[in-house]
């Protein structure tokens, strides 16, 4: 392992001002978004969907420093033959792929799952690395209910994700760890901060028992938020500062960034939380975005599949990503948005 070498890439995926596309839905989730707008999952759509997002020059040049690819993609080939790679690469962008094969239920622990992909991880990896990815992304899924979640269920998705994360570095590729503790349920914000807090203090854990180098890893956790169902909403303010007093907790200043997902955060809040977050700077790490529907929602509304909305699409993409960059610098205002509008 060229640990420089992870640790420039690590660097790079969370540089000032910039942060990262999520477009890894594997096909269940990008059929279930593309339902939303009314467009059939077909593998065309899908290429041509993410094509557009890829060649929108400027959002990916000014404020994408890396894209997560699901398998698909990362084999397939743009309209006029490039690579898709290629034109995430030419605006100097990082490829990244999604190495986990999705969650199953944990036996022993109804309701609960954990992550798998392990299995032949070592072989895949030095062909994705082939094929141009300089990283890797695996997410942990844990809930929030009664009697969840359980100590069985944490330890084993933080363990898989530090045996992935070992396995991504031996191959020379930079791990986004993603333990997602999810929005859904009636938790408060309180509840999340102490669940968010234990797992990340296990993954951590587990890292350190892998033997995996913090400074050439992304974090990728969820904010401290309330659940969906909660009666008690929470302030963007109380957001930041819980999340910001939760990381410093749990993160060593040794991990260079912390790229967050927006979990189902509607697409202002997921930028001002992360905006309010830097203004509590100066942060031991870099603190950036890596969403998915926080960035595609209001491109995929704009396209709805139809080839005369591509520039329309392409606009609300740069927009997004625009105020996100914004953002992970703590330079975002409100009134930038409605300027847009
Ligand atoms: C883009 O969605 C990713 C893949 O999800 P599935 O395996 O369920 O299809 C997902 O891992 C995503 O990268 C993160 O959850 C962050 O996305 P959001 O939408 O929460 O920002």
């Amino acid at each position: 392992m060229n640990l420089a070498e992870l640790k420039k890439v690590a660097e790079a995926m969370v540089a000032p001002g910039k942060g990262i596309l999520a477009a890894d839905e594997s096909s269940g989730t990008i059929k279930k978004r593309f339902d939303a707008i009314g467009v059939e999952s077909t593998e065309d759509n899908r290429r041509d969907y993410r094509e557009f997002l890829f060649r929108s020059h400027e959002a990916m040049s000014k404020y994408i420093s890396g894209v997560i690819l699901y398998d698909e993609t990362i084999w397939q080939k743009a309209k006029d033959g490039t690579p898709l790679v290629e034109l995430i690469r030419r605006t100097g962008a990082i490829p990244g792929i999604k190495v986990d094969e999705g969650t199953k239920p944990l036996p022993c622990f109804p309701g609960e799952v954990v992550t798998i992909g392990l299995d032949k991880l070592a072989d895949r990896l030095p062909k994705y690395y082939e094929q141009g990815a300089r990283f890797a992304k695996w997410r942990a899924v844990i809930d929030i209910g009664p009697k969840m979640p359980s100590y069985g269920c944490v330890l084993a998705n933080a363990h898989a994700l530090a045996r992935y994360a070992a396995l991504c570095q031996a191959a020379q590729i930079v791990p986004i760890v993603e333990p997602e503790v999810l929005m859904d349920g009636e938790h408060d914000i309180d509840a999340c901060y102490q669940v968010t807090e234990w797992v990340l203090k296990e993954t951590f854990q587990q890292l350190y028992y892998q033997s995996v180098a913090l400074e050439g890893i992304v974090l990728k956790p969820n904010m401290a938020v309330p659940g969906k169902r909660s009666t008690k909403k929470a302030s963007v303010a109380e957001v930041a500062e819980k999340t910001v007093r939760l990381l410093k907790a749990c993160v060593p200043a040794a991990v260079p960034g912390i790229a967050f997902l927006s979990g189902g955060q509607s697409d202002e809040e997921a930028t001002a939380h992360l905006d309010a977050m830097n203004k509590l700077g100066p942060l031991p790490w870099k603190l950036t975005f890596s969403y998915g529907r926080a960035l595609q929602a209001a491109p995929q509304k704009a396209w709805s599949g139809k080839a005369e909305n591509v520039a329309a699409a392409q606009r609300a993409f740069a927009h997004r990503a625009m105020m996100n960059g914004l953002a992970s610098l703590g330079q975002w205002k409100a009134d930038l948005e409605k300027k847009a509008a």
